[in-house]
């Protein structure tokens, strides 16, 4: 069985954090109805949806993905590099324990799960602002005993490195080579995301399923010229908070 763990949308999302973007005010309503249909979307593609705990005055709990990395053997509980955000992780770690044997990250380290890409027992760990060095270690001596590599990989001009890059595909990865090194993901086939759509670089691969928002259709060309279908959803007010497909849901194989 395999479980999307969602939060719902905080009535508070418009004071969410933001690095890169200006702010354009989170319409709270309009954010819930489009993470309903992206519930959906998990739903169809096979997944038990469950809520964590709703955190009214966390504006940023609906990106649950920050919280945990979750790995078929462990699941590592972050510590945000976003103070306003570490008080969502208490919750997390509470669902999580009936699955997994949970490792946390303390500090100095910070480490947001948004910057942790996992293809098989290999893991990409953005150097963002969010995650630090002392961070990619804790994650490194976490997941190592499990046949896990942990690699730093720099990052400029977005929040997470799944911002700028995702798998779309066994082989293939999505990315934003304005953002991230392509030659760092040089093992797999590319796709790039069309320069007008800079966001474009997130996407929720599901099985067969490829959660994409409906936002970027060029990039989405790109995506199925490539051979990749996609299952579009409406994303644009989450954006707004620099939220994206990955951002919304922790996937759990249980
Ligand atoms: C933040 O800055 O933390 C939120 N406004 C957006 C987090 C998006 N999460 C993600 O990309 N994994």
């Amino acid at each position: 069985m395999r479980i999307a763990f969602t939060r719902e949308v905080s009535l508070r999302i418009a004071e969410c954090e933001l690095t890169h973007l200006q702010r354009d005010p989170v319409n709270a309503s309009r954010a819930r109805e489009q993470h309903a249909v992206y519930e959906n979307r998990l739903r169809e593609a096979g997944c038990d949806v469950r809520r964590l705990p709703p955190l009214p005055d966390c504006p940023d709990s609906v990106f649950v993905e920050d919280t945990a990395v979750v790995l078929d053997e462990i699941a590592v509980i972050t510590r945000p590099g976003a103070a306003s955000r570490r008080p969502e992780t208490g919750s997390t770690a509470q669902a999580l324990r009936a699955f997994r044997e949970l490792v946390t990250v303390t500090a100095p380290g910070i480490l947001d799960g948004g910057d942790v890409l996992r293809v098989g027992k290999n893991l990409y760990v953005g150097l963002s602002g969010r995650t630090n060095p002392a961070g990619l270690d804790a994650l490194a001596k976490a997941v190592g005993p499990h046949g896990y590599t942990a690699r730093g990989v720099e990052l400029s001009g977005c929040l997470h490195l799944k911002s700028a890059v995702t798998r779309v595909a066994e082989d293939t990865v999505l990315l934003n080579p304005a953002w991230v090194e392509p030659a760092v993901f040089s093992a797999f086939a590319q796709v790039a995301v069309d320069p007008a759509e800079p966001a474009g670089g997130n996407a929720l691969q599901l099985g067969d399923t490829l959660i994409f928002p409906e936002e970027f259709p060029r990039t989405r060309e790109r995506l199925e010229a490539a051979g990749i279908p996609v299952t579009p959803v409406p994303a644009g007010e989450l954006a707004k908070a620099e939220g994206g497909v990955t951002c919304c849901s922790l996937i759990i194989d249980a």
